[in-house]
């Protein structure tokens, strides 16, 4: 049995749109009411899935949540007259970021040996909250090999959990046991702490994870009111390396020391704020890239284009680059549709670490079903949506068919 990363991306759902419905995401209220472009977003999402896949690496996918939910709508009493952020909620694409879908803990960390997953409730968020139950369904579709995935449900959501964007997992190789490493907030700060302490725990023991093998560390409450809602945002670990902001964690030694004493093999990458601010990582979401280990063994750092722009922080890349570091490439992907809504490529993907063979294989991605996967989002996802848009019975029938079309695509009639 071979032990791979496989991430699984979210595909931009035609509903994608700018509805600033984020309290504490500075790119979702600073875009709230823009016009936004579902059709380039998902090709964007698409050819950095191609571009990953390129490099050799296992590649899967998530697919769009019904929306509008009429449901929600229903539960709420909302009508178009209604309050529009509540409408809108009904229809946000945010399960795109599938960072968010579940926290992952791989088999050689677990006490029955198998893959557990839990889908996080995101019950801070209206529009998030919402997403759990059916993210679920296709958890339970793609992992449903249950001699090597658990699918929990969701812990309840007087704890907020907002799954593996707050949780990193240190290792010497992904198939190997590793140290599980869970952050969260404290709440009391001007932005929502939305991973409460007790859901990492409840997490941690649902995964069967060993004691000494776990860690918990506080978020910096400077970096939430920055508007690191996400510790994605400010830090992420492949392996052995935890790349990371000086300001991330409450305490940043202390964070350190405390994975140091149970991952002694931990190499730090680690960005002084002199040299890349606060606001600059969380503006050009450096820290929000995927870390991955290509087939040669040699690490990439996959950012936002948002990075190569920006002095401070292409000027730390390069000089990164020119060391001896363990991080030999940096390559940047353009995926700004999301990053309008706060979500770089690390939010686009949640990695599971499995054997492919023991995965539904409909969720996988080669490059012909992914070329499919384009014609039926050129085909039928919408070129643009404006705010005002939300709520047509017109957009609901072309967003619901668009979704429809790609359920054809992939062979998932169980999600129609
Ligand atoms: O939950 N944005 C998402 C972005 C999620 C990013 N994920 C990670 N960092 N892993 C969020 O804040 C904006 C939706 C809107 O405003 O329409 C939104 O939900």
């Amino acid at each position: 049995m071979s032990l791979t990363e496989i991430n699984f991306d979210g595909i931009v759902g035609p509903s994608h749109n700018y509805a600033g419905l984020s309290l504490g995401n500075i790119a979702s209220a600073n875009h709230g009411g823009d016009p936004s472009y579902p059709r380039a977003a998902a090709l964007q999402g698409l050819a950095k899935m191609r571009g990953n896949m390129a490099r050799g690496l296992a590649q899967g996918c998530l697919l769009p949540l019904p929306r509008p939910n009429h449901a929600l709508l229903t539960r709420l009493a909302v009508d178009n007259a209604t309050d529009r952020a509540l409408l809108a909620a009904a229809w946000s694409a945010s399960s795109m970021w599938t960072a968010n879908a579940a926290t992952v803990s791989p088999a050689p960390d677990t006490a029955d040996g198998r893959c557990h997953l839990t889908p996080a409730n995101l019950s801070t968020m209206l529009h998030r909250a919402q997403e759990w139950p059916e993210t679920k369904r296709q958890l339970d579709l793609a992992f449903a090999d249950s001699a090597h995935f658990a699918v929990h449900d969701a812990v309840p959501g007087s704890f907020g959990d907002e799954g593996a964007a707050n949780h990193m997992r240190l290792c010497e190789g992904h198939g190997t046991a590793g140290v599980e490493v869970f952050v969260y907030g404290r709440p009391g700060g001007k932005f929502p702490a939305r991973q409460h302490e007790q859901a990492s725990r409840a997490v941690a023991r649902l995964h069967g994870l060993d004691p000494d093998r776990t860690v918990f560390i506080e978020q910096n409450p400077a970096a939430i009111a920055a508007g690191a809602f996400h510790n994605d945002v400010v830090a992420v670990a492949n392996e052995r390396v935890l790349f990371t902001h000086a300001e991330a964690f409450a305490d940043q030694a202390g964070a350190y020391e405390a994975i140091r004493a149970k991952f002694p093999a931990l190499e730090m990458v680690e960005v002084a704020a002199s040299a890349v601010s606060l606001a600059e990582a969380i503006r050009t979401y450096l820290f929000n890239a995927q870390l991955v280990t290509l087939p040669g063994g040699e690490m990439a750092l996959v950012v936002p284009e948002e990075c190569r722009e920006s002095d401070a922080v292409w000027s730390w890349c390069e000089a990164m680059l020119a060391g001896n570091g363990p991080i030999r490439q940096v390559i940047p992907v353009d995926v700004r549709q999301s990053m309008a809504n706060g979500g770089g490529p690390a939010c686009l993907r949640l990695r599971v670490v499995a054997d492919p063979a023991t995965v539904d294989s409909r969720f996988l991605l080669d490059d012909a079903k992914a070329e499919r996967m384009e014609k039926a989002i050129a085909a039928a996802w919408p070129e643009q949506i404006d705010p005002a848009d939300l709520g047509s019975d017109a957009l609901a029938r072309t967003v619901r068919a668009a979704r429809q079309s790609l359920i054809e695509t992939l062979d998932l009639p169980e999600l129609g």
